[in-house]
């Protein structure tokens, strides 16, 4: 795979339009979370600690194809005294010694600004309206704490978000390119366009977008604000064409004054025109090949061969309402319950990331996931008593361990991915790429994945149970040609359709808007 060198050459097998970008611009990447988060060990020694999740993952990788300064949240007290030191220090990014792809800067809200901004607007207000995780009567409920949050924390932040890129933009001996990631950041494209109309700005979320309608359930005045922040950016990004054409639809039914052509996927918008791409993310193969054959990951594979049985069943996620955990359990209930003859034969492995325990809804969840399983243990337990053997049908694995998960991937025979409605959906492709028993994927029609892979996936409704539970004896019994035909079919999709084409579709037409922008740059200065 090929990469950026600090000297300036890049990689020659890279596209032309994309090198011809890369050797003339810097890729400002904005997004909520940093590439790593700065602690204070006991000691008082400052360390660093690479961040996690999807945005993060795929963002690094575009680091090392490019000139690249992050733009991020200091979340750490030791995030905001590094922030402190820089400013006192006159520096104009944080170096990282032990990460040489990335410079780094923070923006630096107050902590109640912040408190706002993340954990009442961006999570769970937002993510839950774009997931559908509403139950409708009860919630949500935009009341005068939700106006404030809004004001004095999502406003605020993106606005500080919008003076430091606008910053790091003005400081750039390269042409900058604004890559700014998510949900978090929907206003920040307009804050940047009024100091710096010129910039090029690229927008991807990562999220669905969901029909206009349940847009309606927020205040018109905040879904107008995101449209129009979104507006501000060249390009918006998403997972799946549906989720593009349900944004087209939102910015239509909101903003009278947008024209939406929906032949082209163009919005006009107060003399701009803003284009809608649909940008699938991917993995990195040899990122995560990588990890699994490491000696971390080979550690737990040894260790987890303990907890396989005859078929093995398999979830990886974060636990989060979003990905449908407890129903996939049922699921699993169900077909135990209906096919007996696989009692003291199956196990369930779930490894399962705690994720936003600040939040009362995911702390309820992980309960309800305990509490499922402690139910379905101890019903099996006594079946199995009564033939005589010792069996746990579910093993769940709670914590934050990537090359655990990874090292499990390898030997499904069956790898459940039921989310509700979601952005992607990376495991389905990890799993495709690392299973090494030509497992079969059960994979949700909510998950965007479902539009690449669903044809070589069983696929299910995320609320049918029933349904849920056919498709994993589907699955644990598809004969062996069947199931090898599939693994490959998947495998081969994910090694073509990886994180690298994902970022350079995105490049290609960013170079594209760019060239076809330069003449009316040429027309512009003297006004
Ligand atoms: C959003 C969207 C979209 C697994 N165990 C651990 C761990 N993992 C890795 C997985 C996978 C990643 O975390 C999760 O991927 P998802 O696709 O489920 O992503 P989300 O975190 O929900 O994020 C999603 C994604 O953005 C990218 O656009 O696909 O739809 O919701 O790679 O293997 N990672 C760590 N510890 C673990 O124990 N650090």
């Amino acid at each position: 795979m090929g990469s950026y060198h600090r000297d300036g050459r890049v990689d020659a097998h890279l596209p032309h339009a994309v090198r011809d970008l890369l050797e003339r611009s810097t890729l400002v990447i904005v997004s909520n979370r940093g590439p790593v988060e700065f602690h204070h060990t006991s000691d008082g020694e400052l360390v660093t600690k690479r961040g996690t999740g999807g945005v993060i993952t795929a963002m690094s990788a575009a680091a090392r194809y490019a000139d690249a300064i992050w733009v991020a949240c200091a979340m750490t007290n030791a995030d905001r005294a590094c922030a402190e030191r820089m400013r006192q220090q006159g520096a104009p990014f944080i170096e990282l010694p032990d990460y040489p792809d990335f410079r780094l800067r923070f923006v630096v809200p107050d902590p109640e600004a912040y408190h706002g901004y993340y954990n009442r607007i961006a999570n769970p207000l937002l993510w839950f309206l774009q997931h559908y995780l509403w139950d409708t009567p009860r919630a949500p409920d935009v009341d005068h704490r939700t106006w404030q949050a809004w004001h004095d924390g999502y406003v605020v932040v993106n606005r500080l978000f919008a003076e430091e890129v606008t910053a790091v933009a003005a400081a750039s001996a390269r042409e900058p390119i604004i890559l700014l990631q998510d949900y978090h950041l929907y206003l920040a494209p307009a804050f940047i366009r009024e100091r710096c109309p010129d910039l090029l700005l690229h927008h991807f979320v990562h999220i669905p977008w969901p029909d206009q309608d349940y847009w309606r359930l927020l205040p018109s005045e905040m879904r107008r604000a995101i449209c129009e922040g979104l507006l501000a950016n060249d390009i918006v990004g998403f997972q799946t064409p549906r989720h593009a054409r349900s944004f087209l639809n939102t910015v239509d039914a909101n903003l009278s004054d947008a024209e939406v052509d929906y032949r082209r996927w163009e919005v006009s918008f107060r003399g701009r025109t803003t284009r809608v791409g649909v940008y699938p993310i991917s993995i990195d193969p040899e990122l995560v090949r990588a990890v699994a054959a490491s000696e971390d990951a080979r550690r737990h594979e040894e260790h987890l061969q303990a907890y396989r049985n005859e078929f093995t069943i398999l979830r990886v996620d974060r636990a989060e309402p979003s990905k449908n955990v407890v129903r996939g359990f049922l699921a699993y209930d169900r077909l135990l319950e209906a096919h007996p003859e696989l009692i003291g034969r199956v196990n369930f492995l779930a490894f399962l990331v705690p994720t936003r325990l600040e939040v009362a809804e995911y702390i309820n969840y992980l309960d309800e996931i305990n509490a499922v399983v402690g139910r379905i243990n101890a019903k099996y337990a006594n079946a199995a008593q009564v033939e005589g053997i010792h069996w746990q049908p579910v093993h769940l694995f709670v914590g934050d361990d990537y090359p655990r998960a990874l090292a499990a991937m390898k030997f499904y025979d069956v790898l459940l991915v039921n989310a509700i409605f979601d952005g992607m959906n990376l495991v389905a492709k990890e799993g495709a790429l690392l299973n090494e028993r030509d497992g079969v994927i059960v994979l949700s029609e909510g998950a965007g994945a479902y539009q690449q892979l669903g044809q070589w996936a069983l696929t299910v409704s995320p609320t049918d149970i029933e349904g849920t539970a056919e498709a994993l004896w589907r699955g644990l019994t598809m004969p062996a040609a069947e199931r090898a035909r599939r693994a490959e079919l998947l495998r081969a999709h994910v090694l073509e359709h990886d994180l690298r084409r994902w970022l350079f579709d995105q490049l290609h037409d960013i170079a594209k808007r760019r060239s076809e922008r330069q003449p009316q740059r040429l027309i512009a200065p003297s006004s």
